[in-house]
C-alpha cells in the first residue's frame, strides 16, 4: 500500500510545476453506463488516483497556487444513508479529514460556488481539455461566467493540460509502486503457468480466458489490466483479438496476452504456448527467433538509451530470423529500409506501464526529442512475428504461427531488471510445465 504522506508529496510536486496564479481541477472518472441504470464495473482516474490514493467517484481535486501560498482542496461525496444502502459506503467528509492531508475538504455539492471565488483573479486553469466529460465542460461555462465579471483583477486567459502535471511524473516509478506492478506479476504468474500446465485441446478460448480471471481474482487481484487475448492457431495474427470464441486444436500454438491489476497497478504479459503441450518443428523455429530478440532488446536497455533503438534492433533480428526460415530475402540492414518487415512485425516494441497497462506518460520532452530511458521507468518489451495463413510469401509450413513474447522491464542505474523474469519462456520450461 501507498502511504497518504506519498499521495500529498505527489501533489506538492505538481503545485511546484504549476504556474503562478493559477488553479488546476482535475475529477474523478466518472460512472459509465452499460444499459439504463446498470453501470460497467467503476474504475478510479489514474491520475486523480496518483494524487489523490481515492477510490471514490463523484469527488474532485483542485490545486491552488498564489505567489506566496498554495491550497489543496478535495470534494468528495456526502454521507447519505439512502444511497448508500444501494451502492455502498462513502467515506463522507468527516473520514476524509482524518484521511487526507489537504488544506480544505467539502462536500462536491459545494463544487461550483467554490470555483466561482477560486478561480476568480487566476490567470491560468489546468483542466483536462481533451476531455468532453460534461464536468469539464461545465467548468469552462464557469470560466466564462467568470471572465465577464468585471471586478475581477485577473480573468484567466490561459488553459493548460493538467494531466501533463502528473503524467510526466508518473514516468519514475518510486520503490513502493514497483512493489505493486511485482505483486501484480506474482498473481499474472501463477495464472500463465496455470494456462501452460492444463490440458487445453477441445476447450474454447474463453474458458481459458475465464480460468485467467478466475486466478487473478482468487489470488486478490480485483481485475484484469486489459481484456485478456487467448488467440488459437491463426487467430494470433490478430493484434486485439479479443472475442476469444474458438476451439483450442492440439497441434495449434496458442498467444495469451493477459495480466492482472493489483491496488491500481497493471501487468502486462504475453507468452505463446502450445496446446497440446510441445511444439512442433515449425513452431519451435519461429518461436526461438522471436525469443532471442527478446533477449537482445531486453540485454540493451539502460539508462540513456532510447525506444527507437530498440524497435531498430528488434526489428533487425527479426529480419536475420526470417531470412533463415526463408520468409525474406536479401540483406538486414535493406530489408529493414524498405520496411519489408513490417507486416509480420507491424507494431512497437513496448510501452510505459503502471498505473496504466499503457501508462499515459511522455515519450518525447517538451523539445519533442525521443526520452531516453532513466532509472525508475517501466516499460514492456514485446517483439512478434505473424505469419499468417493465407500468406503465400511464407514457406507453407510456417503459415497460420502467431509469436508474441511479452515481458515488463524496469530500468536501474546500470542497466534494467526483467520484473517478469520469473514467467517461463524458453521452449523446455513452457513443455515441462505441461501436465506437471
Ligand atoms: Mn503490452
Amino acid at each position: 500500500m501507498i502511504d497518504e504522506t506519498v499521495y500529498k508529496s505527489r501533489r506538492e510536486a505538481v503545485l511546484k510545476q504549476m504556474k503562478n496564479k493559477s488553479a488546476a481541477i482535475l475529477f474523478a472518472a466518472p460512472q459509465k453506463i452499460r444499459s439504463n441504470d446498470t453501470e460497467y464495473p467503476y474504475r478510479q482516474d489514474s491520475d486523480f488516483y496518483y494524487l489523490t490514493g481515492f477510490k471514490e467517484d463523484n469527488s474532485a481535486l483542485v490545486l491552488i497556487k498564489e505567489e506566496k501560498a498554495v491550497k489543496e482542496i478535495l470534494f468528495v461525496q456526502k454521507k447519505d444513508k439512502t444511497i448508500e444502502l444501494w451502492t455502498g459506503k462513502r467515506l463522507g467528509k468527516d473520514d476524509a479529514k482524518e484521511r487526507f492531508h489537504v488544506d480544505k475538504i467539502h462536500t462536491i455539492d459545494k463544487l461550483d460556488e467554490k470555483l466561482k471565488r477560486l478561480l476568480l483573479n487566476k490567470k491560468r486553469v489546468y483542466l483536462d481539455i481533451l476531455s468532453e466529460d460534461k464536468r469539464v465542460l461545465h467548468v469552462k461555462e464557469l470560466l466564462k461566467e467568470i471572465l465577464k465579471n468585471k471586478a475581477a483583477k485577473h480573468t484567466p486567459q490561459e488553459f493548460l493540460h493538467v494531466r501533463e502535471l502528473s503524467q510526466s511524473m508518473r514516468l519514475l516509478k518510486s520503490p513502493a509502486e514497483i512493489e505493486l506492478i511485482k505483486k501484480a506479476l506474482s498473481i499474472t504468474k501463477e495464472a500463465h503457468h496455470k494456462a501452460m500446465s492444463m490440458k487445453k485441446a477441445g476447450i474454447r478460448e474463453y474458458e481459458l480466458q475465464a480460468m485467467f480471471e478466475y486466478e487473478f481474482k482468487k489470488n486478490g487481484a480485483y481485475s484484469d489490466a486489459y481484456t485478456t487475448i487467448v488467440a488459437g492457431g491463426n487467430s494470433g495474427n490478430t493484434l486485439h483479438y479479443i472475442e476469444n470464441s474458438e476451439l483450442l486444436k492440439r497441434g495449434e500454438l496458442i498467444l495469451i496476452d493477459a495480466g492482472c491489476e493489483y491496488e491500481m497497478y497493471a501487468s502486462d504479459i504475453t507468452r505463446t504456448i502450445p496446446v497440446g503441450g510441445k511444439f512442433n518443428k515449425a513452431q519451435k523455429e519461429v518461436y526461438e527467433i522471436v525469443l532471442e530478440t527478446q533477449l537482445r532488446v531486453i540485454d540493451a536497455i539502460r539508462p540513456g538509451v532510447k525506444k527507437s533503438e530498440l524497435q531498430t534492433i528488434a526489428r533487425e533480428s527479426l529480419c536475420e530470423g526470417m531470412i533463415k526460415l526463408k520468409i525474406l530475402h536479401g540483406d538486414v540492414k535493406e530489408l529493414v529500409k524498405e520496411n519489408k518487415d513490417k507486416v509480420y512485425f507491424p507494431h512497437g516494441i513496448g510501452h510505459w506501464m503502471g498505473i496504466d497497462v499503457h501508462d499515459q506518460c511522455p515519450y518525447k520532452d517538451k523539445k519533442g526529442e525521443e526520452l531516453p530511458f532513466a532509472e525508475g521507468m517501466v516499460l514492456t518489451i514485446e517483439p512478434g512475428l505473424y505469419l499468417r495463413e493465407d500468406d503465400e510469401n511464407v514457406p507453407k509450413k510456417y503459415r497460420g504461427i502467431a509469436v508474441r513474447i511479452e515481458d515488463n522491464i524496469l530500468v536501474t542505474k546500470e542497466g534494467c531488471e526483467n520484473l517478469s523474469f520469473d514467467i517461463a519462456k524458453r521452449v523446455e520450461e513452457i513443455e515441462s510445465l505441461y501436465d506437471s
